[in-house]
C-alpha cells in the first residue's frame, strides 16, 4: 500500500522517509493543493488534522487505497510554561522562518540561565488509511526529546530549533549531529518507529486473514 506523507516540510518528509525505510508519495504526488488550517490545542489534534485533509482529498480522487501520515510536531519550553508549543513554526510569524524563530527564543529567554534552560521536543504523527477495507481508522503515534536550550545557535545541519537544542546526555545540539544520530534520538524517530512496528503488525495481521 502507498504511504502518503502529508507535509510540506521537507526537512519533516526526508526524516520521516528515513525512518519508515520505504519509498513514499508527497502531496505534490497527489495532486493536493490545500492548505490545512492547524486550529487544534494539540500536536495530536493537528497531526489529525492534517492526515484528515490529505485522506479526505484521496478519497474524492478514487484512487487506489493508501495509507496517510501526517506529523504535527513543535518546541515546549519550561521557562516559557510550555511556548512555543502547537505555534512553534509561527512563533515569529507567518510564513514560517526558522533564524527569526531561533532569535525570538533566544530573546524569550534573555537572562535564563543554563539550569532554567530545559525543552522538549514533542512529535505526533496521526495515520489515517484512504480507501480499502480499513477505511478511516485513525491513529496517532507520540514521541519525545527531552534537552536544554543554548544561548546561541551553533551547527548547520537539521531544521528549525536544532541549532539551540542539546538533547539530554549529549554535549552538542542537533544541528551539529548527522541526520542519522538524530533519527535515533529524536522525537521523530520515536514516533516513527512505533508508526513502523505498527505497520509491520498490521501487514503480519493481513497475511493472516
Ligand atoms: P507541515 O504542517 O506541513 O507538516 P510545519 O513545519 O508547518 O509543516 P508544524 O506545524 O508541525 O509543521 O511545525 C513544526 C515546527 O516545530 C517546525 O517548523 C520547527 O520549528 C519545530 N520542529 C519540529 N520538529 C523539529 C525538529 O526535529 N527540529 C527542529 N525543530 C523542529
Amino acid at each position: 500500500m502507498n504511504i502518503i506523507l502529508a507535509t510540506r516540510n521537507r526537512h519533516k518528509a526526508r526524516e520521516i522517509a528515513e525512518l519508515l525505510g520505504r519509498e513514499v508519495l508527497t502531496l505534490d504526488d497527489i495532486g493536493f493543493e490545500g492548505k490545512v488550517e492547524e486550529t487544534g490545542a494539540s500536536f495530536e489534534e493537528n497531526a489529525r488534522l492534517k492526515a484528515a485533509a490529505a485522506a479526505r482529498h484521496l478519497r474524492a480522487r478514487r484512487g487506489t487505497p493508501a495509507l496517510v501520515v501526517a506529523d504535527d510536531s513543535g518546541l515546549e519550553v519550561e521557562a516559557l510554561g510550555g511556548a512555543p508549543g502547537v505555534l512553534s513554526a509561527r512563533y515569529a510569524g507567518v510564513p514560517s522562518d526558522d533564524a527569526a524563530n531561533n532569535a525570538k527564543l533566544l530573546d524569550a529567554l534573555r537572562g535564563v540561565p543554563l539550569s532554567r534552560r530545559g525543552a522538549r521536543f514533542r512529535c505526533a504523527l496521526a495515520v489515517e488509511f484512504a480507501g480499502g477495507p480499513r477505511d478511516g481508522e485513525p491513529r496517532t503515534f507520540e514521541g519525545i526529546l527531552r534537552g536544554t536550550l543554548g544561548l546561541r545557535p551553533k551547527g548547520r545541519r537539521g531544521f528549525g530549533y536544532d541549532p539551540l537544542f542539546f538533547p539530554e546526555g549529549h554535549g552538542r545540539t542537533i544541528a551539529e549531529m548527522t541526520a542519522s544520530a538524530k533519527n535515533a534520538i529524536s522525537h521523530r524517530g520515536a514516533a516513527a518507529r512505533a508508526l513502523r512496528e505498527w505497520l509491520e503488525t498490521s501487514a503480519s495481521q493481513a497475511a493472516h486473514e
